[in-house]
């Protein structure tokens, strides 16, 4: 939960913040690799529906691999079983994928729109958008190896042809105006593989935006409290 802006000399203030974090508890989870989310998924199964937006070089679909089912490869099948997960936009899918075709089939049957890097640009943001269900509560999964190699080195599994900052940047601040963020996480940045720490930097920084687009949202309705004893 991070710290509530408590502001001394004013303890009503201060509980007030502090109720109004945990009533807003939004949870921003740090993998690990993609399969951290099948539990994220998993937590959700007491609250209202959503639609599942990824964000991802990989389609992440398969459904059992040597025994594996709660692995990396897996969870976006994992959430489509779900019934209070309504549909899935998996977007900036490319390249060789941990996916054989059944899986894109399934993915598809099972309430997915597939959009790859060039389709993706090809739209445009706005275009994009469009293509995810309005007025929804979203749940977003960030798996870094959506970006660039080039901005995004520092993961298992890099895929050429990424997107840039701006682009996901952008649909994430669409996507807080479009309907409630109810909870995201960031996956398979691999501290290891990244020599020049930019990739955990993207990491920070994309999280970082998507924490405030989140309370500026007209929906979240949070007030900033400023401390006015300064
Ligand atoms: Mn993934």
């Amino acid at each position: 939960m991070g710290d509530a802006d408590i502001v001394h000399t004013d303890t009503e203030k201060s509980h007030a913040n502090i109720e109004h974090g945990v009533r807003k508890a939004l949870p921003v989870v740090l993998g690990g690799d993609h399969s951290v989310n099948i539990p994220c998924i998993r937590a959700f199964d007491d609250q209202e529906p959503f639609h599942l937006v990824q964000i991802d070089a990989h389609l992440d679909f398969v459904n059992e691999r040597h025994g594996v089912r709660h692995g990396h490869g897996n969870p976006m099948r994992r959430a489509a079983e779900k019934d209070y997960v309504k549909g899935l936009s998996q977007i900036g899918i490319r390249n060789v994928s941990s996916t054989a075709k059944e899986g894109y089939v399934d993915a598809r049957a099972m309430g997915s729109d597939i959009v790859s890097v060039r389709q993706f640009r090809k739209l445009g943001v706005e275009g994009m958008l469009d293509r995810i269900p309005e007025g929804e509560r979203y749940y977003v999964t960030i798996d870094i190896d959506g970006f660039d190699p080039s901005i995004a080195p520092g993961t298992g599994t890099p895929s050429h042809g990424g997107f840039l900052y701006y682009e996901v940047l952008e649909l994430l601040q669409g996507l807080s105006k479009r309907g409630t963020v109810i909870g995201m996480d960031l996956v398979e940045v691999a501290p290891d593989y990244d020599s020049s720490g930019s990739t955990s930097f993207l990491a920070a920084q994309i999280l970082l935006n998507f924490i405030g687009l989140y309370f500026m949202s007209a929906k979240s309705r949070i007030r900033c409290e400023i401390n006015q004893y300064r």
